[in-house]
Order: structure tokens, then C-alpha cells, then sequence
């Protein structure tokens, strides 16, 4: 249910009885989320200021220290989720080990976890490039009562409750679902509010954008290969046209408005690809299957993967659905 100029506190209220586990409690997550969203989004538009201001490891004009971004970014989610009383649990692409968080009762009463990648894309700040935040939330596993384990971080991605990402862009845009449909909402700064803008975002079933480092083509295995120059063919509607800018949730968030596919394939350089299981792909994966598009490993359904470890990598093929399945024929011929 969404209407016109809606809040995204709003929304939130107005939806969140669809939020099969119990009111509020979405509700406070996705708050959580928006206001650390604000907070970065403030901290990535001044960045350009930082040489200005003090550069990281100096002090700033305000005898702040200054920090890494994505470590500030990190540290802002981080303190913002701790701060309800609904998180038993944080995994960070910026932590080694996951973070037990006791709930002021001290018996565990948090039922979530939730993974985040801080600030994906972080070195395009330099060159004032757009960056993102992903989230992934899932409920615990382990008896509520209990500290949080591992295995409430290692679960496929199909048992997330919500996923998103902010892009801090041209605008910044708070885009997420909660298992019905994908929704956007742009902030206005002026005031500090989201609004939704982007009702039911989705993929257009297929699309004439590919999105990949075509400088390791040399490495990649030999059915990307074929598919890279399936999409260059001068044939039906191809060639397609080729958009990569180093940041996964810009070119996601494109090629979800325009139609396309992203592709980060493992290749003799990464057997294994180069984005995470947990934190990158099964978010941005939810999220594409919620707008009527396709996420694999080039093989199989990426949320059906099993984890093992909190920071494993995985080969990600995503976007419109009939793109994501020519690829795949690509790499089982
Ligand atoms: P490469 C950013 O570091 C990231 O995780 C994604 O946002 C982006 O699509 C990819 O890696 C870029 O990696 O190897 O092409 O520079």
C-alpha cells in the first residue's frame, strides 16, 4: 500500500502489519537504518571537504577526528543498531568476527541480526563517485535468551526478512523490501525526510546493459567470455551498451530502472569472484527477485546458497531475469 508523497515513516507504519513477525519491531530496524543513512549521507557529501577540513588521522576544523569513511560509516550503523533494543547480532564487511550485542536485560531478547557493507564502492569516493550501503536482516535461529552464534549470520539468503541499500548519488535514495515488492525513497535534505519516489521499483524483464571489469576478461571463465560477445554482436537488438562504474549498487540500481545485468564472474585471478556472500549478494539478490529479476552464481539461485564462513565470496550474475538466463546458458554450455 503506498501512496503519493508518502513519508517513509509513513510507509513504514502503514505496511508494516505485513511484517509477518510482530509490529514495531520492522518499524524500529528501518528507522535504525534511516537515520545512519542520514548520518553518512552527510559525512559522504562533505567528503570532498575532508582536505579542507583535516585529512583522516588529522583533526578537522572542529578538532574531530577525522576518519575513513567507510570506518565511519561502519561505527555509524553500528552504534545507531546497537542503540534498539531489537539486535542481537551485527556482521560487517569492515569487522572480522561478528558483533554480540547484549540487550540491556542481559537475557537476549534481540530477535534480528543484521549484515551490512558499510560503504560498498568506497575508493569512488576519492573521485566523487557514488557509493552505497547494503543491509541484510534476518531473524535468529538460536533460542531467543541465548547470546547470538554464527550460525544466525550463516543462513541462506532466501530466510531474510528485509534487505535494501542506500545509494548516496546524484540524490540520496533509501530503496529496501521486506519480502513484498521494492520501494524507493529519495531524501530531501532541506528537511531530512524521505519520500517515497520509486513505488513497486522492477526489472524490466530484459534490457540492453551489460555491466562488468572488462578489463579481466582475459581471466574470466570461457562462457562469460561468449556471453560478453554475445551481448557486442551487431544482431536483433544487440549490441548492447556497457556501463561499469565500480560501484555495485549504482549499477544495480540502474540497471533495475533501465533493465540490465551485473556480473562480477570468478576468473583465474578470484576463483571465487570478488563479492560477498553474505552482505553483497544475498541483499541486492532479495532485492531482485522482489522486482522481478534473476540473481545466480552463474549455476544456481544465489539465496540458495548455504554460507559457511561470514565473509565468503561468491561469483554474482544479477539483474533482468531473461539477461541472467542467457548468461547462465552461456556458462552451462
Ligand atoms: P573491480 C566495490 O569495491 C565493489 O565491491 C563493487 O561495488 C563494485 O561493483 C566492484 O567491487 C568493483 O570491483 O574489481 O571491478 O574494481
Amino acid at each position: 500500500m503506498s501512496h503519493k508523497n508518502q513519508t517513509l515513516g509513513e510507509f513504514i507504519i502503514e505496511n508494516q502489519t505485513e511484517f509477518q513477525y510482530s509490529t514495531g519491531e520492522l518499524s524500529k530496524l528501518i528507522n535504525a537504518i534511516r537515520l545512519a543513512a542520514k548520518v553518512v549521507n552527510h559525512e559522504v557529501n562533505k567528503a570532498g571537504l575532508v582536505d579542507i577540513l583535516g585529512t583522516a588521522g588529522d583533526t578537522n576544523i572542529q578538532g574531530e577526528n577525522q576518519q575513513k569513511l567507510d570506518v565511519l560509516a561502519n561505527e555509524k550503523f553500528i552504534q545507531t543498531l546497537k542503540n534498539r533494543e531489537i539486535v542481537c547480532g551485527i556482521a560487517s564487511e569492515e569487522e572480522d568476527d561478528y558483533i554480540t550485542i547484549n540487550s540491556l536485560d542481559e537475557n537476549h531478547q534481540n530477535k534480528y541480526v543484521v549484515l551490512i557493507d558499510p560503504l560498498d564502492g568506497s575508493s569512488n569516493i576519492d573521485v566523487n563517485v557514488s557509493v552505497g550501503t547494503i543491509f541484510s536482516i534476518y531473524r535468529r535461529i538460536t533460542p531467543v535468551g541465548t547470546p547470538v552464534t554464527l550460525e544466525d549470520f550463516l543462513q541462506p539468503g532466501k530466510n531474510q526478512v528485509a534487505a535494501g541499500y542506500i545509494i548516496y548519488g546524484t540524490s540520496t535514495m533509501l530503496v529496501y523490501t521486506t519480502g513484498h515488492g521494492v520501494n524507493g525513497f529519495t531524501l530531501n535534505p532541506a528537511i531530512g525526510t524521505f519520500y517515497l519516489s520509486h513505488p513497486n521499483m522492477q526489472f524490466p524483464e530484459t534490457g540492453k546493459i551489460y555491466s562488468v571489469n572488462e578489463g579481466n576478461y582475459i581471466h574470466f571463465p570461457q562462457g562469460v567470455k561468449d556471453y560478453i560477445k554475445y551481448c557486442q554482436k551487431e544482431e536483433g537488438d544487440r549490441p548492447y551498451t556497457s556501463r561499469y562504474i565500480g560501484s555495485l549498487v549504482s549499477d544495480f540500481h540502474r540497471n533495475m530502472i533501465k533493465g540490465g545485468i551485473y556480473m562480477y564472474p570468478k576468473s583465474s585471478k578470484a576463483q571465487k569472484g570478488k563479492l560477498r556472500l553474505l552482505y553483497e549478494c544475498n541483499p541486492m539478490a532479495f532485492l531482485a527477485e522482489q522486482a522481478n529479476g534473476k540473481a545466480s552464481d552463474g549455476y544456481q539461485r544465489i539465496m540458495e546458497i548455504q554460507p559457511t564462513e561470514l565473509h565468503e565470496r561468491v561469483p554474482f550474475f544479477c539483474g533482468s531475469k531473461k539477461m541472467v538466463e542467457k548468461a547462465e546458458e552461456f556458462m552451462k554450455s
